[in-house]
């Protein structure tokens, strides 16, 4: 299983597309979209991949895409599809039958591909300008490009071969994981398709006024320098006055919106929150949202390919990412498969409007069971408690803590501007004045082996505070073959943590949700009952663990 593409609810069942290699446990380029279904984002039902290579626009790959619902609630999907030239193009594909529940078939337009990189952007796009714009049928010869019909004289095709050095040109090698659309009051359909330009990364604008035939806007949405490839892009709107989603479409005075990226060249996702101006179709970052890799991430562990759905049932946006492996290619063949999607989560905007929120889906909470409270407990410096009476290999665990003596604090050195790097630096072994405090999940019966989710504190010179929040994996298995890279996040002072923990995954949201950090983690002796669970403080000062609540958790149904 590799990224998720296309989430989506029709008629209040979910629907989950996900790349899938039926070939093995590694990636192939000719991946297909797998399918399953569910009532509650929790129990799944697979059913058959409904969309595999079968047509020359797609007949060496089904790359990844989205799901779009259009007016009247018709399901598309738009798909990057690897041609016969292996070139990346993209392809519209709808339900062979919108009365079965399941959507179990789906069916390739036969108009595809409806963006051609060396096509369509050869439509001069500011023909959308003019209202009475119309389109051949499809008796035209050269479906791959679509001529508004306002008297435009026929393009002459010979004027319109690109020139290489065309600053317009697409790269048909980077041109894919169109978006999900949106409308706007123009009428006009918006898509976005991940492309880059040298090292700078760019989300390509088209647009349709019937999410068939697309023309290339005449500017990007949005670039940045320095970023490189960008894949799976997700823009949407966020509402700045209530922690709820919005429909793709949406836009007014309470809204801002968001672009996230998937970085090919670092393998992490980065966002922005910003405005969206419909008039000149670009996207701009607000200032305190920064625009370049060391950006504001969904996530700062294991997390890529993200993307998100407007589920209308719930009014909430969802955000899917899928979580790759840490142990080598040969380990995944061995044990047969690889890849898994993180716990869903809500996402919304911070009450700053300057970042946003996350938190695992509700419905998740209705495979808890087994509770265990721990009463206020202070935690002296040096020690390590066992959480009792939880299955530490399949937990759920939400605690708070509490610090009297900050000006204990050690001094934070400005020059500590990567978290991740930090917490690489200061694993749980180093000790300090308030922090490392936190959980470790995983833990073999002597220790030798665990996965530390912890927070450090710190004093800034402006007598602010800077807490550290470590997701530290160095210690996570005696099996030196897998990845154990750290992972961190800055936070403020809210000293909160939920972890999600499930065998060989760990998903923990600090800071009520502000810092998400997900880790794959592969003990060799803390598994099944061999897991344990202990809340620690390896510090010189002692702290107090203001609520503990855990839960063993059941296993979903993925039948
Ligand atoms: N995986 C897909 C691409 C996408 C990448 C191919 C993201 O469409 O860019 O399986 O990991």
């Amino acid at each position: 299983m590799s990224g998720l593409a296309g989430p989506m609810i029709y008629e209040g069942l979910y629907h989950l597309f996900y790349q899938y290699n039926p070939k093995g446990a590694v990636w192939a380029s000719d991946i297909v979209w797998a399918h399953s279904t569910s009532k509650d984002l929790i129990n799944w039902i697979p059913r058959e991949p409904v969309l595999y290579p079968s047509q020359h626009y797609d007949i060496n790959g089904c790359w990844s895409g989205s799901a779009t619902i259009l007016p009247g609630g018709k399901p598309a999907v738009l798909y990057t599809g690897i041609n016969a030239e292996n070139q990346q193009v993209q392809n519209i594909a709808f339900p062979k039958n919108l009365s079965d529940p399941y959507l179990e078939e789906w069916v390739k337009s036969p108009l595809n591909p409806v963006i051609d990189p060396n096509g369509s952007n050869m439509t001069d796009a500011s023909s959308f300008d003019s209202p009475t714009i119309d389109y051949y049928t499809n008796d035209h010869q050269d479906k791959n490009i679509a001529f508004p019909m306002n008297n435009l004289p026929e393009p002459n095709l010979i004027e319109m071969v690109q020139s290489t050095s065309d600053p317009d040109m697409i790269d048909a090698s980077n041109f894919r994981d169109p978006s999900t659309g949106w409308l706007g009051p123009d009428g006009r359909w918006r898509v976005i398709i991940g492309s880059k330009r040298g090292k700078r990364g760019i989300a390509i604008l088209y647009w349709s006024k019937d999410f068939i035939h697309w023309v290339k806007a005449k500017q990007p949405l949005h670039s940045a320098e320095d970023t490189g490839m960008w894949e799976c892009p997700d823009f949407f709107p966020v509402s700045t006055i209530a922690p709820v989603g919005l429909n793709t479409s949406v836009d007014g005075p309470n809204v801002k919106h968001v672009l996230k990226v998937s970085l090919f060249d670092n393998s992490k996702e980065y966002y922005t929150t910003g405005t969206y101006d419909y008039a000149k179709d670009v996207y701009v970052p607000n200032k305190g949202s920064i625009d370049d890799i060391f950006g504001l991430r969904f996530d700062y562990g294991k997390f890529y390919a993200s993307k998100t759905f407007f589920d209308s049932a719930k009014n909430r946006r969802v955000l899917w990412g899928w979580i790759n492996e840490s142990s080598s290619a040969d380990d995944d063949i061995k044990k047969g498969w690889s890849g898994i999607q993180a716990a869903p989560r809500a996402i919304w905007l911070d009450k700053s409007g300057k970042h946003l929120v996350q938190w695992p889906i509700t419905e998740l909470e209705t495979l808890r069971t087994g509770h265990v409270d721990m009463p206020s407990k202070l935690l002296d410096g040096g020690s390590t408690v066992e959480v009792l009476g939880l299955t530490a290999s399949q937990a759920d665990v939400e605690m708070s803590f509490k610090v009297t003596n900050l000006e204990k604090a050690e001094k934070f050195d400005p020059s500590w501007t990567n978290a991740e790097d930090l917490c690489a630096r200061k694993v749980a072994t180093v000790k300090g004045e308030i922090g490392p405090f936190g959980i470790m999940a995983l833990a073999s019966k002597g220790l030798e082996e665990y996965t530390a989710i912890f927070f450090r504190i710190f004093k800034a010179n402006n007598n602010k505070y800077v807490v550290l929040m470590c997701s530290d994996q160095s210690r996570s298995s005696l099996d030196d073959s897998t990845d154990k890279a750290n992972y961190g996040v800055f936070l403020d002072e809210k000293l909160s943590l939920r972890t999600l923990i499930d065998h060989s995954i760990v998903e923990s949201f600090g800071g009520e949700g502000k810092g998400c950090i997900t880790a794959r983690v592969y003990p060799t002796m803390a598994i099944g009952d061999g897991a344990h669970l202990h809340v620690f403080n390896n510090a010189a000062e002692a702290v107090r663990i203001s609520s503990f609540s855990g839960w063993s958790m059941n296993k979903a149904q993925i039948n």
